[in-house]
């Protein structure tokens, strides 16, 4: 499967991401062991996070982006994170459809999150999905998520730039833009600048430039640029596409790239470590047969949540001494 993958097979490709969504503890090995072979074809590649609120224009952005890539030479791979459809167990509704011309190219390859587990499982396989369309020979990866909190950090964690979309708006609505996700951001881009929204787009930009003159910037040696652009109308977004180069470029010069993807890894080894145990805690049977009991005398407030930690995880490590 692994020399499949790596031909762009895209049968492989789909069958390699099912084994590594599934939930079941034989396709897990079988899927650690085919990352560990795809692993020194991973990488060569420039990691894309967007996000931005509904209705913003992340799909459509995404597809005037895309195409663009595609004429200029480049494979892209879009996974989408969606943390409501995490929540609800639901599908992403659209979204594919929405990118209906980009789905249709060969160098493009779509794919949805998979629905049901928590924002962490989401995000965990996700990262895996990527290494799989990186070693596959996609040089672009765009991670889309929706912005709601705690996904945009999920999504900054994996990606080598984070871009945050955002659209024309009043002086009132920029003090309410939540600061936490602009100060994640490696570039800004306010969507819709076109017809009569124009001369608003242009004000946000401004507004945003001197609010994020008081922000430190997340990327050492870089400012966080404020653009305009028009993703239905394809106006500007090519100009988006040369300040992820110059990022890169930047970037990679001063090794803040190289040292921001180390860390990422080190990260995920510990998310990995954290993921397991806690699956392997909640699974082991002493466990369960007393997390329901002790969950209800925490919530009675007849035990210590601290002491029912200590209760489960004496039962799980078999040391009543703890
Ligand atoms: N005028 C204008 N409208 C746009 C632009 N980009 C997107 N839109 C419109 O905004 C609406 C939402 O666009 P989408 O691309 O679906 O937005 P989204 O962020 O993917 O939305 P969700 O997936 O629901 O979060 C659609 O009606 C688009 O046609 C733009 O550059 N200019
Ligand atoms: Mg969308």
């Amino acid at each position: 499967m692994a020399a499949d993958v790596r031909s762009n097979d895209r049968r492989a490709v789909a069958q390699a991401i099912t084994l590594i969504e599934s939930t079941r503890p034989d396709h897990r090995a079988n899927a650690e062991q085919l990352l560990a072979s795809l692993l020194g074809d991973t990488g060569k590649t420039i990691r894309l996070g967007i996000s931005g609120p509904p209705g913003v224009g992340k799909s459509t952005y995404i597809e005037t982006l895309g195409l663009y890539l595609i004429g200029i030479g480049h494979k892209v791979a879009i996974l989408t994170i969606d943390p409501t459809s995490a929540r609800s167990g639901g599908s992403i509704l659209g979204d594919k459809t929405r990118m209906e011309r980009l789905a249709r190219e060969t160098n493009v390859f779509i794919r949805p999150s998979p629905s049901g587990g928590s924002l962490g499982g989401v995000a965990r396989r996700t990262r895996e999905v990527m290494l799989v369309c990186e070693a596959a020979g996609h040089d672009v990866v765009i991670v889309e998520t929706v912005g709601v909190g705690q996904s945009e950090i999920a999504v900054r964690d994996m990606v080598d730039m984070f871009i945050l979309l955002t659209q024309p708006a009043s002086g009132d609505e920029l003090q309410g833009i939540k600061r936490g996700v602009v100060e994640i951001a490696d570039l800004l881009l306010v969507n819709k600048a076109d017809g009569e929204l124009l001369t608003a787009a242009k004000r946000t930009q401004t507004d945003y430039t001197s609010a994020l003159r008081l922000l430190r910037p997340v990327s050492v040696g870089w400012t966080t640029p404020v653009l305009t652009c028009s993703a239905l109308h394809e106006i500007g977004v090519d100009t988006t596409w040369r300040t992820v180069e110059d990022y890169w470029v930047v970037m990679g010069k001063n090794g803040a790239f190289d040292q921001r993807r180390r860390n990422q890894d080190v990260a995920w080894m510990w998310a990995e470590i954290k993921d397991t145990l806690n699956e392997r805690f909640r699974a082991a049977p002493v466990v369960a047969a007393k997390i329901e009991d002790l969950e209800r005398q925490v919530a009675n407030g007849t035990l210590a949540p601290a002491t029912g930690a200590q209760k489960l995880l004496a039962a799980f490590l078999g040391d009543n001494r703890l």
